[in-house]
């Protein structure tokens, strides 16, 4: 106890630190050099002492958008993002975030400041009371509550090591108002941090999986390798890179899995996928989960050639959650690529040619289709001629990060826009949702310094704007493109029921570059193709924040995008 420690030494004038100070030698000691959170009781001062410190914090203008940045971040770099958020409502608005970045297996800690648990647990009516640790177990990994300063090391090494360990995802850490003040010596404070060591061990595969996965991988005269955002947050880069190479087989990047290989590398097949999701005859997945993005392995996409996969994955229950997984290699994708490409020594056949053959094919052919459509220079514009803009872009400055959301505007940048490194298309994730824009945007830019290019659908934008404020007071080289089409999906619903607007659809002809010139940043209105160029280059080129308004056609979208088969049917007819 704190009061133990003090009483030990009463009459010699003993160094203090406290509570406050504690998780910011504990969260320095491990590598955190970021927190983005938004202030409040309890934490206003621990956040100024953090700065104090040389922690960098980053002050949202919504937890939320504070909580995706941290996930993002744990993305970006291997390492927990963290989340720093008030008592009762503010650890509500970064719970999204957790779940979320649990969802995605990305590691992040959310923090919260909570009430005084005594008032908490009798429900007496604290300020802001709320049993922060019971709502929270449900929505990640591993949820600690640290009552006493002493045990404040242990709870930040346990957590770091929850959220990077095997399958990585969110970690809670409740901390009561009155651990902050908690004073206990000084010495004994710093005995009590913890270094962790060796956070994520390596996780080998067993040779006998890596075998049965070789046997498979020999029997496939159609192989097809399924990349997922689990390998690009691997960072086993060049290993997989040879992996893919000594198969010969075609892959195909899910969306954050976009330029771990280029784009344009001969074996991509994004551009081919109906093709060999359907006549594939054996299929790698590769830190990838046959969910819902991948109609859980089955049905009419998969077409009707029967199929054997092979899986790699940290977590042994991602087998057969969907399928009959014929060959499970469970280890962590570093060790498990460098295992299979070991065992396939140097005499490796690659892919038969025909495979291959067929597969470029269609992949020229879906090209060739596209590309005049991505070359027309329409006012307003469809989503073609704007995209083939931004494609150009990100052509000319690989190292850019792109962030993208919406309906429309996701699905046809993530197949109109190329991408030739890794990590460097972050999206919408597993979930599909909407407001990870302008947190993923702040976290892209300070954690990895590069410019960015948000694109953003107008009612994806909605769920963060708030931020572009963040973004001009930290002066980040972010560049939203907000695709305007006046609604959700299209600006063209109608509501032939009474006078109040259609559910889906926005003001006409809103000027979203209006907003960012509130905070000092640069506002443009794009009409057409080559508007959008001279302002996109000029805005990553000069790295001033920017929102481009780009006017798209409120026709051009369709329902959902490309999901509308997700939603459902009503069995009564639409009244006339
Ligand atoms: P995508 O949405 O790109 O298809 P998912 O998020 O569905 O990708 O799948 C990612 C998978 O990667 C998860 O099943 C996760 O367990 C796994 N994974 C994450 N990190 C690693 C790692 N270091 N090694 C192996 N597998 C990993
Ligand atoms: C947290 C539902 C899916 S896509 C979308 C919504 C509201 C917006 C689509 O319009 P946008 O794009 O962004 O203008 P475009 O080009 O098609 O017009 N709430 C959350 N997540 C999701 N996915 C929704 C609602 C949704
Ligand atoms: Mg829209």
């Amino acid at each position: 106890m704190a009061e133990a420690a003090l009483k030990a030494a009463p009459d010699t004038e003993q160094e203090l630190t406290d509570g406050f100070h504690l998780i910011i030698d504990a969260l320095k000691l491990n590598g955190v050099k970021t927190i983005y959170g938004v202030p409040g009781i309890p934490i206003t001062d621990f956040g100024r002492m953090a700065q104090a410190e040389g922690i960098r914090v980053i002050s949202f203008r919504h937890e939320q958008n504070a909580g995706y940045a941290a996930s993002i971040a744990g993305f970006l770099t291997k390492q927990p993002g963290i989340c720093l958020t008030v008592s009762a409502p503010g650890f509500l608005n970064g719970l999204t975030a957790l779940a979320h970045a649990t969802t995605n297996c990305f590691p992040m800690i959310l923090i919260s400041g909570s009430s005084e648990r005594e008032v908490v647990d009798l429900q007496q009516g604290d300020y802001e009371e709320m049993d922060q640790l019971a709502v929270a177990k449900t929505m990640c990994k591993a949820a600690y509550r640290v009552l006493h300063a002493q045990d404040i090391g242990i709870a930040v090494a346990r957590a770091i090591r929850a959220a990077v360990s095997g399958r990585p995802g969110g970690v809670y850490l409740d901390l009561p108002a009155k651990l902050f003040g908690q004073a206990m010596n000084a010495d004994a404070g710093q005995k009590s941090l913890v270094k962790v060591i060796d956070a994520a061990p390596a996780q080998i595969p067993a040779p006998d999986a890596v075998r049965r996965a070789i046997d498979v991988l020999k029997s496939a005269k159609k192989p097809l390798i399924i990349i997922g955002k689990g390998a690009a947050y691997a960072q086993a880069d060049d290993a997989i890179k040879a992996f893919v190479e000594k198969s010969g087989a075609p892959f195909l990047p899910m969306s954050m899995a976009k330029g771990l290989l280029s784009d344009l590398h001969p074996q991509c097949a994004g551009a081919a996928r109906s093709t060999v999701l359907k006549d594939s005859d054996v299929v790698v997945m590769l830190g990838a989960r046959l969910n819902w993005l991948l109609s859980h392995g089955k049905g009419k996409n998969w077409g009707d050639a029967p199929k054997k996969f092979i899986q790699i994955d940290i977590e042994p229950k991602e087998m057969d959650s969907n399928v009959e997984i014929a060959a499970p290699v469970v280890g962590d994708i570093g060790s498990c690529v460098n295992a299979l490409l070991n065992a396939m020594g140097d005499k490796w056949t690659p892919a038969p040619s025909d495979w291959i053959g067929a597969v470029s094919k269609k992949r020229e052919e879906n090209i060739a289709k596209m590309a005049p459509r991505l070359m027309n220079n329409n006012s307003p514009m469809d989503y073609h001629g704007a995209l083939g803009v931004l494609r150009t872009v990100i052509k000319e400055r690989p190292d850019a990060i792109l962030v993208n959301e919406g309906a429309n505007t996701l699905d046809l940048a993530r197949g109109i826009i190329d991408m030739y490194k890794p990590r460097k298309r972050i999206d919408v994730g597993t979930w599909g949702i909407m407001g990870i824009g302008m947190g993923y945007s702040i976290a892209a830019a300070i954690e990895t310094g590069k410019p960015v290019l948000a694109v953003e659908g107008d009612s994806a934008f909605g769920f963060s704007g708030m931020e572009v404020e963040t973004i001009c007071r930290y002066n980040l080289p972010v560049c939203i493109v907000i695709f305007n089409n006046d609604g959700i999906y299209r600006g063209t619903d109608v509501n032939t029921a009474g006078s109040d607007p259609a559910t889906t659809v926005f003001v006409k002809g809103a000027r979203y570059d209006k907003m960012i010139e509130a905070f000092g940043g640069v506002g443009v209105n794009a009409t057409s193709p080559d508007e959008l160029k001279r302002a996109v280059n000029a805005a990553m080129d000069s790295g001033k924040p920017t929102l481009i308004n780009a006017v798209i056609d409120p026709a051009a979208g369709s329902e959902s995008g490309r999901i509308g088969n997700l939603n459902p049917q009503s069995v009564v007819k639409k009244k006339k």
